[in-house]
């Protein structure tokens, strides 16, 4: 029977956190068992936000190899940069002729994004880029994290909307969000999401990070006056969090951490969720260091070469529906 395809991309800015590993990265080594896999690293997403040309480039060899020592595998996997293969702009060019600007002033991220670093074209057509990201291999379905939901939306009506006006050509994704995990939450903030670009680096933990690092993070993540060791969003979140990380570190259900950790102290129930973060993450420190850049490289270069052949492919189908050709 032929495989399911999945497609999914990770921004190369700055180092990849805990949300990203149990949002999406987790999902995406596991999804390789069983689906056509394209995994790619968005770096023309990134660039919709200043950046350090210099500390960039290395910022994308150091995502992709990250992705790689966490499982993603290029012998298995599409993997490549997204800069390298411009079938992407390309459709993202016809999705946006097709897209209402109400729609994309609907969009939460692109608001708070843009109160942060400022608004430009890019940052607001950044979800029909994703969407093209998406529709260009005619993806089935697309392991996200919860943030990326309504981007999603936009993606499944774009692909009904071009159907409907030039004929049917591209299937519905459909997102692939973890039951739990979907949504890790600032260690500093425990309303906000775990980010990338917050600025206080208190808030997230990286999967990069040393033991020590790990430790001082959690010791310092913020709880609550209270005591006891309780899933309650409403009143816990900074206790849920943790709960939460530990539960998908560890794989011990809720009720088996309340079970066990019920009546810790907040100080002791710490210990414990990091030292599981830390047995988790080893791994994937030590596959890191053993990755030299030129050989990631050279693995980027080849996966990028087979993704424009794929995408070509494809692409050739779209041009003659809108009328391109000749
Ligand atoms: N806190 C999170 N919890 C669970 N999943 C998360 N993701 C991001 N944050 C969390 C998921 O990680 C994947 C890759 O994300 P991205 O590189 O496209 O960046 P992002 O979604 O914009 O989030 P970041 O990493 O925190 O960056 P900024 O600082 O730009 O907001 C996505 O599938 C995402 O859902």
């Amino acid at each position: 029977m032929e495989r399911k395809t999945v497609f999914s991309g990770l921004q190369p800015t700055g180092n990849v956190h805990v949300g990203n590993y149990l949002g999406a990265l987790r999902n995406w080594v596991a999804l390789q068992e069983e689906y056509d896999c394209i995994y790619c690293v968005v770096d023309l997403h990134a660039i919709t936000v200043p950046l350090d040309p210099a500390s960039f480039n290395q910022d994308r060899i150091d995502a992709a190899k990250v992705l790689i020592a966490a499982g993603v595998d290029p012998e298995r996997s599409l993997f490549y940069y997204q800069s390298q293969v411009p079938q992407h702009t390309e459709l993202a060019w016809i999705l946006g002729s097709i897209t209402g600007t109400g729609q994309l002033n609907r969009m939460t991220q692109f608001k708070d994004k843009a109160d942060r670093a400022g608004s430009n074209l890019g940052l607001y057509s950044y979800p029909v880029l994703m969407a093209a990201d998406i529709l260009l291999y005619r993806a089935d379905a697309v392991p996200v994290g919860d943030d990326q939901k309504q981007h999603l939306e936009l993606t499944r009506d774009l692909a009904e909307r071009f159907n409907h006006r030039y004929g049917e050509e591209f299937p519905i994704p459909e997102p692939i969000i973890p039951e739990t995990g979907a949504r890790i939450m600032s260690l500093q903030d425990p309303t906000s999401k775990m980010s990338k670009s917050d600025e206080n680096e208190e808030s997230r933990i990286l999967v990069l990070d040393d033991a020590d690092v790990i430790r001082k993070r959690i010791k310092r993540a913020v709880t609550d006056s209270g005591s006891g060791i309780r899933l309650d969003w409403e009143t816990k979140p900074g206790v849920s969090n943790l709960m939460e990380m530990l539960s998908l570190f560890s794989g011990m259900s809720m009720a088996e951490i309340e079970a066990e950790y019920g009546d810790s102290g907040y100080g002791t129930f710490k210990e414990v969720v990091a030292e599981a973060v830390i047995e988790d993450l080893a791994p994937i420190r030590r596959a890191y260091g053993e990755l030299e850049d030129g050989e990631v490289a050279r693995l980027m270069q080849r996966g990028a070469l087979d993704a424009r052949t794929r995408a070509e492919g494809f692409q050739q189908r779209v041009r003659r529906r809108v009328g391109l050709t000749g």
